[in-house]
């Protein structure tokens, strides 16, 4: 019988290393953290005579740490991944371990990748220094939005929501989630009357306005949609990333020179239990590893999960190319070689009092998106993005929201609605 425990193992450089929550059912621990090794590499429920010494001696993951709580940390040899795959690398790690009747819960926390699996990928084409250049905003965060109500508007309708957020000041406007091409709104059609309206608004405001439309789809309409917005001159292409599948958005990322702007919805379906599933922070490296150029990291202060601890790690683990283990957050090290930086993104339930604090918590790379936040503001939509740009401006110039409300009057109508 192969044994996977040794708790003075100490991983070798060039292995993967991951760190998961165990909750054992009905047997120890230990034997539940082995079967978690043999399950995502070489083994299954009982020996097998194909077995052999040379395989065992290569192959096999060493679990290295098993703490009370449930915490095990697993060394596993390169040779077990397929280079510049994230689909074989769930397969193992986050496939079949999720089902084993003889665990109540698992958690996969992260995985650390050694040198050799980074540089196996290509990561952000442009990244957070290609977004500030393209939309000439060198140092302030972005605000953007989303156009609202998510389905109904015709594509010209869409395209005059858009109008009127960037021309009261927003930068960035993107589809909604579930938008792609439906029958009142044809993805072609949206896309022409869009950056027609977005054309208008960059000679109006003198501003880089940047349209963001979702390319969701099945792999080679995706990438089709992606050529069509290139024809029609747009930079920016969104994708789901957890609805369209991780080699998708392989696909997607290696035929498209667009800065790619990464949804995440659907990842809350495995990643909010603190005690079962696969986190965010996986979720977030695996696209980075892929090379989305800007990615959802949550909000702290708005309507959807994710509190300071999350959201905060998130951010430098997009931002940083060295993050130091972080046990509070169930971090492991890494570097990130040549691997670009990530543009965060916060949205959900966010309005312009919640810009300064944001800022605060995050930092200035990050792009605040308004939904509701814009389109609810008493006045429209106009108003709503010049009160989202109040804000911005007075979280850069260090001024109070509410001093700066006093002088500018939108902003002072959202406070009113949104904070009393
Ligand atoms: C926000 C949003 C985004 C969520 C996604 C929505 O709209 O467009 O999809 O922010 O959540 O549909 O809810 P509101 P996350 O500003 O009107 O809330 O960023 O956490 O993935
Ligand atoms: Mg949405």
């Amino acid at each position: 019988m192969i044994n996977y425990i040794n708790r003075s193992y100490r991983p070798k450089k060039d292995e993967i290393v991951a760190e998961f929550y165990i909750e054992p059912n009905g047997i120890s621990l230990e034997k539940a953290a082995a079967h978690v090794a043999l399950e995502s590499s070489i083994g299954t429920w009982t020996a097998v005579s194909t077995m052999s010494k040379r395989i065992a001696n290569t192959l096999k993951p060493h679990v290295f740490e098993i703490k009370k709580n449930g915490e095990v940390k697993i060394a596993y040899p390169l040779d077990l991944f397929e280079l510049g795959s994230i689909p074989q690398l769930l397969s193992s790690i986050a496939g079949n371990v999720f089902g084993m009747k003889i665990l109540k819960k698992l958690r996969l926390q992260d995985i650390s990748f050694p040198k050799k699996y980074v540089d196996s990928f290509k990561g952000p084409r442009h990244g957070i220094n290609g977004i500030r250049k393209l939309t000439k905003i060198p140092k302030r965060p972005l605000c953007g939005t989303i156009v609202k109500p998510k389905l109904g508007l015709t594509a010209k309708e869409h395209a005059k929501v858009a109008y009127e957020a960037w021309t009261g000041g927003i930068d960035v406007v993107k589809d909604d989630e579930n938008l792609t091409s439906m029958p009142f709104n044809h993805f072609k059609e949206r896309i022409r009357e869009t950056l027609k309206l977005r054309d208008k608004a960059e000679k109006e405001t003198g501003e880089k306005k940047i349209y963001m439309p979702n390319v969701t789809a099945e792999t080679i309409e995706m990438l089709d949609r992606a050529d069509y917005v290139t024809q029609h001159g747009g930079e920016y292409i969104m994708v789901d990333i957890i609805t369209v599948g991780w080699g998708a958005l392989e696909t997607l990322r290696n035929n498209t020179d667009r800065v790619i702007h990464a949804h995440r919805a659907e990842h809350a379906a495995f990643s909010r239990d603190p005690k079962h599933g696969i986190s965010m922070n996986v979720i977030a490296k695996l696209s980075r590893l892929i090379g989305v150029d800007q990615l959802h990291i949550g909000t702290i202060f708005g309507k959807m999960q994710g509190g300071p601890l999350e959201v905060e790690s998130l951010y430098r683990e997009m931002e940083d190319y060295f993050i130091p283990q972080n046990g509070k957050a169930h971090v492991l090290e890494q570097k990130w070689y040549n691997i670009k930086p990530v543009l965060a993104v916060s949205s959900g339930g966010l309005h312009p009092g919640h810009t300064t604090k944001i800022v605060k918590a995050l930092g200035k790379n990050v792009v605040l998106q308004y939904g509701g936040g814009c389109h609810g503001h008493p006045d429209g939509t106009k108003a709503g993005a010049i009160a989202i740009r109040q804000s911005v401006d007075a979280t850069t110039k260090g001024i109070p929201l509410k001093t700066y409300a006093k002088t500018h009057p939108e902003l002072k109508k959202a406070l009113d609605l949104w904070t009393k």
